[in-house]
This record gives structure tokens, sequence and C-alpha cells, in this order.
């Protein structure tokens, strides 16, 4: 019904759409008048829910619903549910085990958003295996939204996070491995993932989001991805849904993707239509430069709890919370 009534406003609202039917786009009169109707084929209207990038993260959207059932607030489960993979050595793209930059130094972004539109943020953390809480913790300490390096270590150790060694024996392997060979192609592909981006909505109907990385493995020093910038790798507005992204960082930065999601979802497009249009904007205008294998994935969910998926190639996998069931599923993607 909300979803009718989104698309009618839309479609009544927008001068675009008239516009371009009258100077002849037949591309655009052909999207306006499909928009709100394309939906993902697992998407359901159920609250509480939680959903998360890559099919690994069914333990994350598993901690996050535990905290939604012990009245935890959407907040509270998505930095649970962010801190998993924060801790998991096997994880190699997020916190501890994560590899390294190119000089064998591990670096953390990370960013969280409330409902309110509170949002915080570090970028290019090291020593911390909870980059997420010190993210929430800048959110809520400071009047800023982000802290970076040597500040945001300085930071958390004030406040009572401890330094430790993230650099695991099998992440040092892989980067000497690495080094063996000595090619700078930063790329994150279907081998090379595991950033989670996590979005949940309580049963207040209250939407957070968490995104949390060790960025792109072999990474140039100081390189900081997509993840810790509101309305790249993560953003929410409780008024609409939110979204979250993997993948090549420098994509959605790009094109600030998460933020391009809920705003096209705010103008009536479904979950699923706006994660398409992020990534058919980004094979638009970079289509032609993309190095072959490079991924972008985005997941969506409008605050009736339908969700969308979409990357721009195979592989990219995700896991949702909802209706009392874990899964893990499938997105579609873009290149065939
Ligand atoms: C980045 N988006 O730093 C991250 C990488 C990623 O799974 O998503 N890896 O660009």
């Amino acid at each position: 019904m909300k979803t009718m009534l989104n698309r009618r406003k839309f479609l009544q609202n927008t001068s675009l759409g008239v516009v371009a039917v009258t100077t002849g786009s037949l591309a655009c009169k052909t999207n306006a008048t499909t928009f709100g109707t394309k939906s993902n084929p697992n998407s359901i209207k159920s609250l509480p829910v939680v959903i998360a990038t890559w099919n690994p993260n069914v333990r994350a959207t598993e901690a996050a619903w535990q905290k939604l059932q012990s009245g935890g607030t959407a907040l509270d489960a998505v930095e649970a549910g962010a801190r998993v993979p924060e801790a998991d050595p096997l994880d190699t793209s997020v916190g501890y085990g994560g590899l390294p930059d190119r000089d064998g130094i591990v670096t953390l972004d990370a960013c969280i958003m409330d409902q309110k539109g509170n949002a915080g943020s570090v970028t290019f953390l090291q020593d911390i295996m909870h980059p997420i809480s010190v993210a929430r913790l800048v959110m809520e300490k400071t009047p800023h939204v982000m802290l970076s390096g040597e500040g945001a270590l300085r930071f958390a150790l004030e406040n009572g996070f401890k330094k430790e060694n993230l650099l695991t024996e099998s992440s040092k392997k892989a980067w000497q491995d690495w080094l063996k060979a000595n090619k700078y192609e930063p790329k994150v592909n279907v081998n090379n993932h595991d950033t989670i981006g996590i979005l949940a909505i309580d049963k207040n109907n209250n939407i957070s989001g968490a995104c949390t990385t060790s960025g792109m493995a072999f990474k140039m020093h100081g390189r900081v991805g997509d993840s810790p910038i509101l309305g790249a790798g993560m953003y929410v507005d409780n008024e609409v849904g939110g979204a979250c992204a993997t993948g090549q960082g420098e994509f959605m930065m790009k094109t600030l993707g998460s933020f391009l999601i809920v705003e096209l979802m705010r103008q009536g497009r479904t979950p699923q239509e706006a994660c398409e249009e992020a990534i058919a904007r980004i094979n638009k205008k970079y289509g032609a430069m993309l190095p072959k294998g490079t991924q972008v994935g985005y997941l969506a969910i409008n605050k009736a709890g339908e969700h969308g998926a979409f990357s721009l190639m195979q592989g990219f996998n995700y896991a949702l919370y909802q209706s009392g069931q874990n899964r893990a599923l499938d997105a579609a993607y873009f290149q065939k």
C-alpha cells in the first residue's frame, strides 16, 4: 500500500517524467511508468529485519537478531553484528585477520548511523579490534563525525580500547606471498571480500546501519575506501530506509551509492530497483574503465522491511534475518 502510494506520489510529483516524455526521451518515460514495481524475489514486508553483506555474515545477522530479541535497539543490533567479523581471524576483510596494506600494516575503516541521523566514523585506524565501537563513540561522545589515523587511535585508547596486533600469521603470509609478485592490482572481487555492511530495523520501526572493513587487500598505505564514508559505504534515513555497500570502494565513493539508493527509494523506487539503478550508474559512468573482475554490491531495505540486493558481477551474496529465519541468499547481478 505504502509502495503504491509512494509510487503514485512520485508519478504525480515528478515533473521530470512529464518533461522527459514531451522531449521524447523514451528511456525516462519507460522508467517513470515502471518505478515501484520490481521486487527482489526473496523480499517480504516483515519487521524486525537485519540484512548484511556476504553469506558468512549469517553469524553477524544472528548476533544482531539476538540483540533485537533481548530488547536492543537497531543501533545496538548493527554494532553487535559488525563486531562478529571484526573479531573473526578467518575473515580477511575485516578487523582481526584482515589483510594488510602493501606495507604489511592492517588499517581499518568503519562507520555507523542511527535513526536520528547521528553518525560516527573512523578511518585509517590501526591496532584496534573493534573500529565499529570506536565509530559509535565518536558519534556519541564527540561533536564530530569522523576521526582518522593517529587521532582516532588516541581517542580509542583514551576510551578504554586496547592496542592489539591484528595481523594474523596467515594474513602475514598472504602479504609475503603477494610481495613476491609485488603486482599492485587493488581490486575487490569474489575471492577477496567479506566487508560487512549491516542494516537493521527494530520493533520501534527505527533503522540503523554499520559498515566495517580492513579495506582492499594490499592497498596503498593511507588509502581509505567507501566503508567509513557516510553515503558511500552506508546510509540510513528513518523516513525511507537504508543502504550499504561492498566491493571496490572507489566506485561507491564517486557515485555516493548508498545515499543515492536511499534517495531513489524516497522517490518511489523499490529497494531492488534502487540497488539496480545505483549499479547501472556505475556501469554507465565507469563501465569502460572498470578493471575486469571489479565487484560492487549493494543492499537496501525500506521501512516496511522489503529488501533489494544487486551487484556488478556474479558472486555477491548476503545474509537476511527476517520472520525468525536466518538465510544466506545470492544477489542478482548486472554483467552477464
Ligand atoms: C573498500 N569496500 O575498502 C571496501 C572493500 C570491501 O569486501 O568491500 N571488501 O573498498
